[in-house]
């Protein structure tokens, strides 16, 4: 309260009174800073897949998925997060389609980035184009884009969903619409602005492992669309990294958060002063402004997928980067 004020505690408090009745509200008449320091909900976290896979396989004799319904998902839980994601920012959420499941066709505001992870036989068709995923392929299900997917294989299919669904939730405009058919009609063959297979990134990244490094994520390639040349969506961009054996990268912060899934390989990040070691499957998250820094101390390369809300701090000028002594 300041402190040249000439009235009563009383009347400060009638004022108020008559502020709310205006539909008004005095933030000096509360103590403490008109903008608070407020720590991020998101906390650096490790899942290991070992804990997460027989989960996943047992979730099917809970939930037998049906028309305009749930997806089989177990989403990351952070425990920060009041809304159970595994960030403040973006969802992860992983997916298990049996021999046959078909999940039917919808859209929605958010976008849904898909990454496969285990199994063949795996499809989604994204606004009518047909995307057969195999281990290591990237679809970007852009908002409001129809989708359905299904497993035609005759294995469990595994994938992890990325969706922007927090910025969309916080921004109140969540949508979600059924479309009249189970399936759609299948027409032109996967554009790369929606379709990014592993057989084609995977090489691109080991050719430039032979030539350029980064001081702070030594290789790392962003996956872009090339109708923008920028990021595969305005809120989230995705990279793929690889980390040299015996390398250990300088540390830096970032206004950005970032979930990751190992690929390939052994390796440790620690996150602020927490050392996370992670291996084949596994996933981490690095807070906005947590110092990181990735090693490999084994003899293989490693190998890393992540999604980042990177593009939409840009888009509001709140991304930073700094190295950390
Ligand atoms: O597979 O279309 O993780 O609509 C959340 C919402 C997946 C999907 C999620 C969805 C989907
Ligand atoms: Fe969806």
């Amino acid at each position: 309260m300041a402190v040249h004020a000439t009235r009563t505690a009383e009347e400060l408090e009638a004022y108020c009174a008559r502020l709310r009745g205006a539909g008004l509200d005095a933030p000096w008449s509360r103590p403490g800073p008109l903008i608070p320091p407020k720590p991020t909900a998101t906390q650096a976290r490790l899942w290991r897949w070992r804990d997460i896979e027989p989960l996943l396989r047992e979730s099917p004799d809970f939930l037998v998925p049906h028309r305009g319904a749930e997806r089989r998902v177990l989403r990351l839980h952070n425990p920060g997060v009041p809304e159970r994601t595994v960030a403040h920012s973006l969802v992860l959420a992983i997916q298990y389609l049996l021999p046959g499941e078909v999940a039917p066709a919808h859209r929605h505001s958010p976008t849904a980035i898909r990454f496969m992870l285990h199994g063949e036989g795996a499809y989604t068709t994204v606004d009518g184009q047909k995307c057969v995923m195999k281990p290591g392929d990237l679809v970007v299900t852009p908002g409001m884009a129809w989708h359905d997917h299904g497993n035609e294989g005759d294995e469990p299919v595994i994938w992890m969903d990325i969706l922007d669904w927090q910025i969309v939730r916080f921004l109140e405009n969540l949508t979600y619409e059924p479309y009249p058919d189970e399936r759609q009609t299948v027409g032109r063959t996967p554009g790369r602005d929606i379709f990014h297979p592993w057989s084609e990134t995977y090489p691109a990244l080991l050719r430039r492992a032979e030539q350029q490094h980064d001081p702070f994520d030594d290789v790392l390639m962003e996956y872009v669309n090339p109708a923008t040349g920028g990021s595969v969506r305005p809120t989230v961009a995705c990279y793929l990294q690889l980390l040299r054996p015996g390398v250990r990268t300088r540390a830096h912060r970032e206004t950005s958060c970032a979930v990751y899934r190992a690929v390939k390989g052994h390796g440790a990040t620690t996150v602020d002063n927490e050392t996370f070691e992670w291996g084949p499957g596994d996933f981490f998250v690095v807070p906005p402004r947590a110092a990181h820094a990735h090693s490999n101390a084994g003899s293989e390369p490693a190998v890393l997928f992540s999604a980042q809300d990177v593009p939409i701090l840009k888009a509001l000028g709140l991304y930073r980067m700094e190295p950390v002594a």
